[in-house]
């Protein structure tokens, strides 16, 4: 009886079994293929994986593939999976991109969205670097960032690589609940403005096991972010990991609870830095930013608040920062500086920085020129364990 019930069931179970399989759309039955443009072929693949009620996964196969622009819209009916096994190329012009507004890879409003398969998305942004003038020429021509992802939710993107983009290599705005592990930036130090991905009014973004290799900030992050855990990741070159700028723009929203834990700095420009823009409207609040257990090997400033943040004087300094920043903790940070001053707290004359707890702390200077030193104005931490060197020793700089 009960192996005649089995025989019975068995279509059936393993039919259940199957449909747990994801559908495969590869790009080659939709005609892409190597040195190709395949915008038109992953579209098509994209159309009726999303369109599918199981989970599905489109396939880039080993090889090289053109793209000239992509833009990937959901919802989905399902989780979908993008693998990328092969390496996806951008036109090596900009002016090439059809919309010269958008990004080279949108992805928008996908829930359980995964993209993998150990693949490179390569931006050839080396020409434009070279005509990117936008950190002094308010006026200049917008180059595309690499991937975009907009409002994409539950979603995990690993063992990927993005190089070489010509703007920021991700912009992440929008999204919950999002994981980056595994996950390659690499660009040489000299590209222009290629931050290794931007941050912004998002909710539990983990950036996990990753290396950060590019020319401006490894990690930024923007205004409206909540929840973002750094961990095990490795920058430099770059400018470190930074929160802000903020307060240049209007109508930016707070910023809470940001996680950096087990990170290494190899030779970048800074290593942790908090920015604001000084005489800005702006009334945001920074809170709860944690440093934990952080490597800085020959790092220029390894640690900086500045709210004087005020590139090529493209500001005054004669109002205050009136950005709050508060909660802080600073706890285990070793290695070397490659400038005499290892930490830098700039706060807001106005609104001085609160709440901040300094843990053990053993820097070295790497260079040659006297000792090691710290500066600060407008805040008093609270020390825990050992600091080397003595932080905020000067009683003079710390009130204000
Ligand atoms: C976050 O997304 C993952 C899929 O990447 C999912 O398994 C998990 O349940 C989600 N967590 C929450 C709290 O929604
Ligand atoms: C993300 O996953 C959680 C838990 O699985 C679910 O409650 C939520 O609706 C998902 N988010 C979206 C936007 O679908
Ligand atoms: C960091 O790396 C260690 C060692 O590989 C691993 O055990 C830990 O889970 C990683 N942390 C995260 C958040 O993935
Ligand atoms: C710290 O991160 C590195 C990778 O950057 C990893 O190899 C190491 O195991 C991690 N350590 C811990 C304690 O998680
Ligand atoms: C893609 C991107 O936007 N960043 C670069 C990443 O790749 C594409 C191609 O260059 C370039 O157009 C982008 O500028």
């Amino acid at each position: 009886m009960a192996l005649k019930f089995t025989l019975l069931f068995l279509p059936l179970l393993a039919h259940i079994v199957n449909s747990q399989q994801p559908t495969t759309f590869n790009i080659g039955k939709y005609g892409g293929k190597p040195n190709a443009n395949i915008a038109e072929a992953l579209s098509s693949a994209w159309k009726d994986a999303c369109a599918s009620m199981t989970p599905s996964t489109i396939v880039v196969p080993k090889g090289t593939f053109l793209l000239n622009q992509l833009k990937l819209v959901g919802p989905c009916k399902a989780p979908i999976e993008l693998q990328v096994q092969g390496t996806i190329r951008a036109p090596l012009d900009y002016t090439q991109l059809p919309d010269k507004k958008a990004e080279w890879i949108t992805i928008n409003y996908v829930d359980h969205l995964t993209i993998s398969g150990g693949g490179v998305f390569d931006g050839q942004g080396k020409d434009a670097w070279l005509k990117n003038d936008c950190g002094k020429n308010p006026n200049c021509v917008k180059l595309p960032l690499n991937l975009s992802f907009n409002f994409i939710t539950n979603s995990t993107i690993h063992d990927v690589t993005t190089q070489d983009s010509k703007n920021f290599h991700v912009n992440v705005i929008g999204c919950k609940n999002v994981t980056f592990r595994h996950f390659t930036v690499s660009a040489p130090g000299y590209s222009i403005n290629t931050d290794g991905l931007h941050i912004a009014k998002s909710e539990e973004i983990y950036v996990l096991d990753s290396v950060i290799k590019t020319g401006d900030d490894c990690i930024s992050v923007g205004d409206g972010m909540k929840e973002l855990h750094i961990e095990n990741v490795t920058c430099g070159p770059g400018h470190g990991i930074s929160v802000g700028s903020l307060g240049k723009g209007a109508n930016e929203e707070d910023v809470t609870g940001i996680y950096v834990k087990n990170c290494t700095f190899i030779g970048t420009q800074n290593g942790i830095r908090v920015k604001t823009w000084p005489s800005a409207p702006a009334t945001l609040k920074i809170t709860g930013l944690h440093y934990e257990d952080i490597i800085m090997d020959n790092v220029d400033n390894p640690i900086v608040i500045d709210q004087e943040y005020c590139p090529w004087n493209q500001c005054s300094l004669d109002h205050p920062s009136l950005i709050k920043i508060s909660e802080i903790t600073i706890k285990n940070i070793i290695g070397t500086s490659a400038s005499p001053v290892a930490v830098s707290f700039d706060c807001s004359k106005t609104v001085p920085c609160e709440n901040v707890v300094i843990g053990d702390i053993d820097l070295t200077y790497s260079g040659k020129q006297g000792p090691i030193t710290t500066k600060c104005s407008n805040i008093k931490p609270t020390f825990v364990g050992k600091q080397i060197p003595p932080i905020c020793a000067n009683a003079a700089a710390q009130s204000s």
